[in-house]
């Protein structure tokens, strides 16, 4: 196996005998042949499009064969399997379409004309031959901007995924996906060429995340400010954690009137702020922090576990059999509920003891998302042209195991009071809890919501930087980012497609940027790794 696609990869480099996120080099192998496989579906898909064939279910089916290969989605090789042999059904489908409508069916490209072995241990030295879906001949500076645009490609898949589960979808997202797999062979573009594609994984995934926002915010409402308690109430519960707004719906809609109190756990923190999602009164309070504590807060929880999507890890024995996947989300021998129906993690909240009474713990505050912050948009301009408000730092990303994370929560606790914190993402779990205070009624602290929120925070800087007639570069803002996953590749590459420059970035920069790479980055967007907080914070209040 290998694989080098999140931040917390063996030695900075690359997993190569089992992931530290818990992948076996069989699953990797196998998400390797998936990955070849949907190169090969998205040459017939592309020569589709040319000649005016789309499928959207083969659309529709990419995005999530992509999604299952993120980090912390998908560790059942079967399910792998599943859909490497559903990938080549819809390619076969499609090939006939194109054919009818006069298309090219011959490609060079050996994944063109895969054929699945039939047992997965003949898939797995399949996935073992295949190797990774980028060319690993070419040189080391394309190989790692091919790799940068893989992994772009897995974060807007994910966000293209969200958006269709909620009736949002464009074509050319879709298309963008199949010309960025299938040019992958291609010999005869340059290093530019491959930089200025995954400047448009980018600007593609702006549009994803564009249609997500529309798509949450048709469904459940904007987001409003709302407090969230950190204790729980006394009876049976269920924790909902991932990302999807849906399947908590969903959930909530089941269990309405039984007597089950619905907790969110991680990134599903946000959700109290829509309206639709907190007009039920059992969705209650947030249970635990980010993804990398689970093992010992879902040991606490006393009842069923719902995981929708990223970021599972193994479960421990004491919750195996009350933790639940859904959607994209797998691991070996874990219960899987499929269709939105949640009929076997009620019954086993109900089976389980839930909570005893409980202390006030204190709360939140959730819903600062694009709608609200521009609401009060003059408030906040007043503030920065009296100077009260001296800047806006965005400190946005994953949250990880690595204790030089710690980083974020001394940078959050050294601003000084005349500074708004903004963010988004799991990374805030380092701070969420802090009590700021407030400059003139605005909090110091907003939280804007999922990493599937970073449409919100843009929204909000391209609003100012118009209110002040200057571009996003020129605003008293900072934007210091924290990666794990591939949404935030897919995150960057929007920011850097919007010519956002100076992002600060850590905790550790990616094993797949190589050193020429990095001096791009460096050269043209400023992108700068995160050093101590006193030594940014000085950097960042003197750029003023
Ligand atoms: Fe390693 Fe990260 Fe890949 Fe898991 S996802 S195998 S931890 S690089
Ligand atoms: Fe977190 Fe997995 Fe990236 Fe959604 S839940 S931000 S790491």
């Amino acid at each position: 196996m290998f694989c080098n696609q999140c931040e917390q990869t063996a030695r900075g480099k690359g997993c190569t005998v089992r992931g530290v996120c818990g992948k076996t080099p069989e699953v990797s192998d196998m998400q390797d042949l998936l990955m070849h496989a949907l190169r090969g579906l998205a040459h017939f898909a592309g020569e589709g499009r040319r000649v005016g064939v789309i499928d959207p279910d083969t659309d529709r089916f990419t995005a999530k064969a992509i999604f299952s290969t993120l980090t912390n989605v998908n560790f059942d090789a079967k399910r792998v399997q599943e859909l490497i042999e559903q990938c080549v059904g819809h390619r076969e489908r499609l090939k006939e379409k194109v054919a009818s409508a006069g298309g090219k069916t011959r490609f060079e490209d050996p994944a063109a004309g895969f054929t699945p072995a039939a047992s997965l241990d003949e898939l797995i030295k399949q996935g073992r031959s295949v190797g990774q879906v980028w060319n690993s001949n070419l040189d080391e500076d394309t190989q790692s901007v091919q790799q940068i645009l893989v992994f772009g490609i897995r974060g807007l898949a994910a966000y293209a995924d969200h958006a269709a589960i909620l009736g949002q979808e464009d074509a050319s997202v879709y298309t963008f996906i199949y010309e960025a797999l299938s040019s992958l062979v291609r010999t005869d573009l340059s290093l530019n060429d491959w930089v200025a594609l995954a400047l448009k994984c980018g600007e593609v995934n702006f549009l994803a995340l564009e249609l997500l926002d529309k798509a949450n915010t048709s469904a459940y409402g904007h987001p409003v400010p709302t407090p969230v308690p950190l204790d729980h109430l006394k009876g049976k519960c269920i924790l909902v954690s991932g990302h999807d707004l849906k399947d908590l719906a969903g959930l909530l809609e089941q269990t309405e009137g039984k007597g089950i109190t619905v907790y969110t756990h991680g990134e599903m923190l946000p959700a109290h702020g829509y309206p639709k999602l907190k007009a039920h009164k059992h969705l209650y309070g947030h249970f635990g922090t980010a993804w990398q504590n689970q093992r010992q807060e879902f040991e606490r929880f006393p009842g069923a576990i719902l995981m929708t999507t990223n970021c599972i890890q193994e479960p421990r024995d004491v919750y195996r059999d009350n933790i639940f996947t859904t959607g994209m989300v797998g691991w070996p021998g874990i219960q899987h509920v499929k269709n939105g129906e949640f009929g076997p993690v009620i019954e086993k909240a109900r089976a389980m003891p839930g909570f005893g009474a409980d202390e006030d713990k204190g709360k939140v505050m959730v819903g600062f998302a694009h709608n609200t912050v521009l609401s009060i948009a003059d408030k906040v301009i007043e503030g920065v042209k009296t100077g009260a408000i001296r800047h806006f730092v965005l400190v946005a990303g994953c949250d990880g195991a690595k204790p030089g994370r710690n980083y974020y929560t001394e940078l959050v606790e050294k601003l000084p009071g005349d500074t708004v914190v903004l963010t988004l993402a799991c990374g805030k779990f380092r701070f969420f809890d802090k009590q700021l205070g407030d400059i003139g009624g605005i909090p110091r602290l907003l939280d804007v919501g999922q990493c599937n929120d970073a449409y919100s925070a843009v929204k909000i800087a391209l609003a100012l930087a118009s209110a002040f007639n200057c571009g996003v570069n020129e605003l008293p803002l900072s934007l210091v980012l924290s990666w794990y996953e591939q949404k935030a590749v897919s995150i960057l590459l929007t920011l850097l497609h919007l010519g956002i420059k100076d992002i600060r970035l850590g905790p550790s920069l990616p094993a797949f940027v190589s050193p020429n790479v990095l001096d791009v980055l460096v050269k043209n967007f400023g992108l700068k790794p995160t050093k101590t907080p006193d030594e940014d914070i000085a950097a960042i209040l003197g750029r003023k």
